[in-house]
């Protein structure tokens, strides 16, 4: 049987449009560029799919500028998929582009009504419970909505708080493996990982916590030496992905799929 946090079969993905620079960001450190952006979404596809998982493509979505980040749009769960109610007002239409295609993967879609808001960036599925992170994009009401459709298919939902300034709870933490998470010092001194196994990224290397486990591999971004190292030694296979155009959108290898 499947691990269903890690272990997975398929994944949505959608290629970058040719508007990415309009994408959101919280500091302008430069526009992204579309070609070494594609290059390094192709790398991040073939990680994906060289691990036996079926990956879906989804075309360029020209009206909005971060569609590329589909894990914002939905949360998936052996259950069914619940689309989400984007925080940022320029992406609320991104979750009906994502909708006919998870109502051809699963029978059971329900979706977050309102008024609250949430963002799959802020929701990390553990083996023991769905912990969802409070942000500038997800408020209570959405947690709350989110957690009476959790409940009734049998899920722990433990509401938690992303730090001040950090985009989305996963900025800062990933899931390794059913009990161990990677996460920033940050996030960790919150408290909110109690009873789990707790692997920090080096200092100065905060940007590597927003990793995933798929399947057998990591996949982190490139550039992130004694972290990489650092899970090598505890045993996990690392795929390395360029995400310096990404990054410059706040985006990073969790918000570049949806994994079910
Ligand atoms: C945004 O601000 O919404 C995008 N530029 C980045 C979204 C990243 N998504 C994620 O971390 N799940």
């Amino acid at each position: 049987m499947l691990n269903p946090t890690f272990e997975f079969t398929r994944a949505i993905t959608r290629r970058p449009a040719s508007t990415i620079a309009q994408g959101l960001r919280a500091e302008d450190t430069g526009n992204p560029n579309l070609d070494t952006m594609l290059k390094a979404h192709a790398a991040y596809v073939s990680a994906l799919r060289s691990t036996g998982a079926e990956v879906i493509e989804l075309e360029p979505l020209e009206a909005y500028p971060d569609a590329q980040f589909v894990e914002d749009t939905a949360l998936c769960l052996p259950q069914g998929a619940i689309l989400m109610r984007p925080g940022a007002p320029s992406r609320l239409g991104e979750v009906a582009e994502m909708a006919p295609t998870l109502r051809v993967c699963y029978d059971d879609v329900r979706e977050i009504t309102g008024p609250g808001r949430i963002e799959g960036g802020d929701i990390l599925v553990t083996g023991k419970e769905i912990l969802v992170g409070r942000s500038d994009r997800t408020d209570a009401a959405g947690v709350a909505e989110l957690a009476e459709i959790a409940a009734e298919w049998g899920h722990t939902l433990r509401e938690v708080f992303t730090p001040e300034g950090v985009l989305h709870f996963k900025t800062d933490c990933s899931l390794m493996d059913a009990e161990t998470i990677l996460a920033t010092k940050r996030l960790d001194a919150s408290g909110c990982f109690e009873g789990y196994r707790v692997l920090h990224v080096a200092d100065g290397e905060e940007a590597a916590a927003n990793a995933i486990r798929f399947n057998n591999l990591v996949l982190m971004a490139a550039g992130f030496p004694r972290t990489a190292e650092m899970l090598d030694k505890a045993g996990f296979e690392i795929a390395e992905i360029d995400n310096t155009d990404c990054a410059k959108l706040d985006g990073g290898m969790s918000c570049l799929s949806l994994r079910f």
